[in-house]
């Protein structure tokens, strides 16, 4: 064979133009695409893995509904997703105490849990039962109290009878329950709609998805209760995992750090800057008692049914992080 036709045979090879060993990975995530944790997995995950597959992000929930996904990677019919501790929890109760309220302190603190063995048997768990590997952990935010009502909420009696919407799972509507409101459970791509309509008065969320899913616009208020420091985790599929070869799961395992750390980076910066900008469009924001809100919220997740799920001590452990 000619030197000449061997080097072109060897660079199609090494090329991307070899789609012989390629593979598709589908990802469906409930956020927008102009969404942090979005633009960071197209500008951090999809280079860092484009060698040998293609990423076909799925955003707003349009290929499986909010809180459908994970059983759809369980199924082998979702390559990749973002999940929660919340939807986590729906099959393995003990992912709840990273659902309760005024456990993580902060985007360095939600590092260090993950990163500590005590994260191991909940990975482990998630793998063995649900065929899901959590890659990284993402930063989304502190939560506040987003309400399309003007009257004042320093503490926790003041939300009697306000329909807070929260997200359908149960951990969600428990949180709802314990900040003192009237939990609604809805889809986050029904909020928009019924904070306009009235068919809720309010909703929670960081500041960056009030902005970035416009919330500003059909709402009065934002209280900062930061009652839960929320996060996704990346979820990647076990059955894809165990077909790559070693390098190519460093190379997955490596981009998902890098898009989780990029957009932490990102939300964190926005969590910032936002405050003056929802100030200009009008909204009011301001401080309530914390402590009433922390006493009453850690005291109600204490003596709770998940508690009970929570391994002795990790409670502890997680604090003394
Ligand atoms: C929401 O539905 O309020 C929530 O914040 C829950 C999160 O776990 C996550 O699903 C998020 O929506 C979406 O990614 C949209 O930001």
């Amino acid at each position: 064979m000619p030197a000449r036709t061997f080097l072109l045979l060897v660079l199609f090879a090494a090329s991307d133009l070899c789609i012989a060993e390629r593979i598709t990975l589908r990802l469906s995530f409930d956020a927008p695409a102009t969404d942090q944790r979005a633009i960071a997995l197209m500008e951090k995950f999809e280079p860092g893995i484009r060698h040998f597959a293609n990423f076909q992000p799925h955003w707003n929930a349009s290929l499986f509904r909010q809180g459908t996904e994970l059983v759809a990677v369980a199924r082998g019919n979702l390559d990749m997703t973002v999940t929660s501790a919340q939807q986590l929890a729906e099959f393995i109760p003990e992912f709840s105490i990273f659902t309760a309220g005024y456990v993580h302190r902060d985007a360095t603190h939600q590092v260090a849990v993950f990163d500590a063995p005590l994260m191991d048997p909940f990975r482990q768990k998630a793998e063995d039962i649900l065929g899901v590997k959590l890659l990284s952990v993402m930063y989304l935010g502190r939560r506040q109290l987003n309400l399309r009502t003007d009257q004042k909420i320093l503490k926790p009696g003041d939300l009697s009878g306000i329909k807070l919407r929260m997200p359908n799972s149960s951990t969600w509507q428990f949180l709802g329950r314990a900040l003192g409101a009237s939990p609604t459970p809805m889809a986050f791509s029904e909020v928009y709609t019924a904070l306009q309509t009235g068919a809720v008065d309010g909703q929670d969320n960081p500041l960056p998805t009030v902005v970035n899913s416009r919330f500003y616009e059909v709402t009065k208020q934002i209280i900062l209760t930061s009652h839960i420091v929320d996060l996704n985790y990346i979820a990647f599929s076990k059955i894809v995992w165990d077909s790559l070869t070693a390098a190519q799961q460093g190379d997955v395992q490596k981009a998902a750090d890098e898009a989780a750390e990029y957009g932490r980076r990102n939300q964190l910066a926005l969590e910032e800057s936002l405050m003056q900008f929802l100030r200009d469009e009008g909204l009011d924001i301001y401080e309530p008692d914390l402590d009433a809100f922390r006493d009453r919220v850690q005291s109600i997740y204490k003596q709770s049914e998940y508690a009970r799920s929570w391994p002795r001590g990790l409670l502890a452990e997680i604090n003394s992080l």
